[in-house]
């Protein structure tokens, strides 16, 4: 790690603005590095917060042409609501912007276009399945074909997902693209590469040597890689959505996007802040910490840092704490399947709750290995640490203040042992707190602000002012003078991590925070952040000649563990609670959703393979068929067969006649739908009794993929015994 930084410089993977964010990427990504940028802040420490969506790559203009719309809508729509969903998250970039952007485009250009001028890529023509009725080269996913191994019908040009086999399109028997349903040819393509195997023993030495400190699970997976041998990367694509490149010869070409995504970090400083961007890239002595999910480790610690170094002039990443997976509710998240709890849903249902995700996710991220997420855990931190715990010790804290003295903080007239004792505790979890913060284990960090909410219940239930103050007033303000005390430090551990309620609690006890740095400051705009008391978790900017100030005590990170943070006489606000319990039905509901999300999946499933595996029945001749009297027919009368669930007795005009048929469809037609409707029969079916009554024929219908029938009516009213054939 660089030890003489003077600021960091924290970005977060930008998010594929196909799709919303679920919970997954919150606890994977966007949730620590909140925490982590919010904790240097208290620190007083100058940082960057950089984000903004992915809006490049196939899947985009996949999901535009399925849905019909042009790709530039789909990630209009998305950026918008992954952005204020991070920002009703309390996650506040200082930045979110996008790689549509003006910006972004000249920029990704222009570092191609470096790169290309100095000679850094390798050119190949290599062949590549195109679809010739869509036009496009396909990517491999986009492949579909019977599996050589399992003989699986819709495996793709990359995995088959039945039996798990790693594929190539070649390997596919008849393959079709997923397009079009054509058949894919191989064209021949030229594309730039990076090469990366020159990259690898400076890579080897850089990660291998120098970043011992990495998690266990980047620094293994880059090895991984690294021992694997490093090839060169195509750098470009065949498609029309994206930054072109700018090179001759390279018409409908666009920057891959993993080219692209990541030099969206530069860009979108560059578009904050355009005069200083530089010392935050450049300059030594920042450092640079990517946040990231795991599948995106070799782009950042391998393919980037490459690019950075083929440039020059940029500083590479300090740190990428990349997480592991969460599952939910035992089973992989999956966007396709529906199966997450998606952000965008959560602060619309959970209003007021937002610190209860933050803080369940972070308790629970999968910072080591994967994770699961349930609603009952979520339940059960929420009710038996948040309410029980911290929750319920600041309430007792700051109601008896209220009521025995008027809601200031009484003086500390009769201290015993256990308040000094109680209060020297925290300097500890303070040291403990800044170890896993400082070493990414937020984890263990959440425990450790848990433990002075711990330290502070556990001493007023022992020392139990209400009582005392039956008999000793004096004691009484002591205790609750240490109290309180315990509550201001709460109020400082507790702001990177449920910063909604930290900022209710300082509400609580009229103090402000400092966030003391101004990004800006480079810009010719002097200007000082802070929290103030009443404005939440929001960074609060003041003009330095519109001073206004935040409360008459304003803490930082460098209080926690004071032992005197709210002086005697300093008068308290308004009291509210900070969380509320959550009941079953909350939760069951929501297990419910996630329920009826698998019964759609599965029925979908069993279309699915309904589709692709049932095969057609034997061959029949023109004969056999001929044998077949298919008709149309009226229906005139209808009724239920008593006594069961599932046959109607139906009266019908074949043209020939009038006849009963007793059909198994009362699941699907009521008898009043059925009247005067026309129909199509199997005339010459063998009568068959059924419940005691005749039945002269069959009603033809149609399966569908739920297994519901339908019967099948002619377009137009034809003449009642019209033979089919
Ligand atoms: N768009 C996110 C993902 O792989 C990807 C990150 C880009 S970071 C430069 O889900
Ligand atoms: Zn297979």
């Amino acid at each position: 790690m660089n030890m003489n930084y003077k600021r960091t410089l924290v970005t977060c993977a930008l998010p594929y603005a196909n799709g919303p964010v679920h919970i997954g990427h919150l606890a994977g990504v966007y949730v620590p590095a909140d925490i982590y940028v919010r904790y240097l802040r208290m620190k007083g420490e100058d940082v960057l917060f950089i984000c903004g969506s992915d809006e490049h790559g196939v899947p985009i203009t996949f999901t535009a042409r399925k849905q019909g719309v042009s790709p530039q809508e789909i990630v209009d729509k998305y950026h918008c609501l992954i952005r204020d969903s991070f920002s009703r998250l309390g996650i506040n970039f200082d930045i979110y912007s996008r790689t549509t952007s003006g910006v972004h485009h000249r920029n990704a250009s222009e570092f191609f276009r470096k790169l290309y001028d100095e000679e850094k890529f390798i050119t190949k023509e290599t062949e590549q399945y195109f679809d010739p009725e869509a036009k496009v080269f396909l990517a491999d996913r986009y492949i579909s074909g019977t599996c050589p191994k399992c003989g699986n019908p819709g495996a793709y040009g990359d995995q088959c997902e039945n039996c798990g086999s790693t594929l190539s399109p070649e390997e596919l028997i008849d393959p079709k693209s997923a397009l079009s349903g054509s058949i894919p040819r191989k064209v021949k393509t030229k594309h730039w590469y990076l090469p990366l195997d020159r990259y690898e023993p400076w890579l080897r030495e850089w990660i291998l040597e120098r970043h011992k400190e990495w998690k266990v699970n980047v620094y293994g997976q880059c090895k991984s890689w690294l021992d694997g041998g490093l090839e060169p990367r195509a750098v470009s694509r065949d498609l029309d959505w994206g930054v072109p490149v700018p090179a001759e010869g390279a018409e409908g070409k666009v920057l891959y996007v993993w080219f692209d995504a990541p030099i969206g970090y530069i860009s979108n400083t560059q578009e904050l802040l355009p005069q200083s961007w530089k010392k935050w890239w450049m300059d030594p002595e920042s450092r640079l910490v990517h946040f990231i999910g795991k599948d995106n480790i070799v782009f950042h610690c391998i393919v980037f840092p490459s690019m950075l170094k083929a440039y020059g002039d940029y500083i590479l990443p300090d740190n990428v704490p990349a997480n592991e997976f969460l599952n939910l509710e035992g089973d992989k998240i999956s966007t396709s399947r529906n199966w997450a709890v998606w952000l965008h849903e959560y602060v619309d249902e959970f209003p007021g709750q937002e610190d209860v995700l933050r803080y369940v996710l972070c308790a629970n991220a999968p910072e080591t290995k994967d994770n699961d997420f349930t609603w009952k855990d979520f339940q059960q931190r929420n009710n038996s640490e948040l309410v029980a715990i911290f929750g319920n010790f600041v309430n007792r804290a700051v109601v008896l203040t209220q009521k025995y003295f008027g809601g200031k903080v009484p003086r500390n007239l009769k201290p015993e042992a256990i308040d000094a004792e109680t209060l020297a505790r925290i300097p500890e979890c303070r040291r403990n707190l800044e170890g896993y913060l400082d070493t990414f284990h937020f984890r263990e960090a959440l425990k450790e602000a848990m433990n002075i909410a711990r330290i502070g219940n556990k001493y007023i239930s022992d020392t139990e002012p209400w009582k005392v103050a039956k008999t000793d007033m004096d004691r009484c303000a002591s205790i609750l003078y240490t109290s309180l005390q315990i509550c201001a430090n709460l109020a400082i551990a507790f702001e990177p991590f449920t910063p909604f309620s930290a900022a209710k609690l300082r509400d609580i006890l009229k103090v402000g925070v400092s966030a003391g740095f101004d990004y800006r400051a480079g810009e010719g705009a002097p200007t000082e952040n802070f929290y103030t008391a009443s404005e939440g978790s929001a960074i609060h900017t003041l003009a330095s000649d519109g001073r206004e100030e935040p409360g008459d005590i304003v803490l930082t990170w460098e209080n926690l563990g004071e032992r005197e943070l709210l002086p005697a006489g300093h008068e308290l606000g308004e009291t509210v609670l900070l969380f509320a319990k959550i009941e079953d039905g909350v939760v069951e509901a929501q297990i419910a959703k996630l329920h009826a999300t698998k019964a759609a999946n599965e029925s979908s499933d069993a279309r699915e393979r309904a589709y692709t595996v049932e095969p057609q029945k034997e061959m029949c001749t023109y004969d056999d068929f001929q044998k077949l009297d298919i008709r149309t027919a009226t229906v005139l009368e209808a009724e239920r067969v008593p006594n069961t669930d599932k046959l109607l007795k139906l009266t019908i005009d074949t043209g020939i006649d009038r006849r009963t048929i007793v059909s198994g469809i009362a699941e699907y037609y009521s008898p009043e739908q059925m009247l005067g409707k026309q129909i199509c029969i199997l005339a010459n079916l063998q009568p068959r009794v059924i419940r005691g009554i005749e039945s002269k024929g069959m009603i033809l219908m149609a399966e569908q993929p739920d297994g519901k029938m339908r019967f099948i009516t002619p377009q137009e009213v034809l003449a009642d015994g019209s033979q089919i054939n």
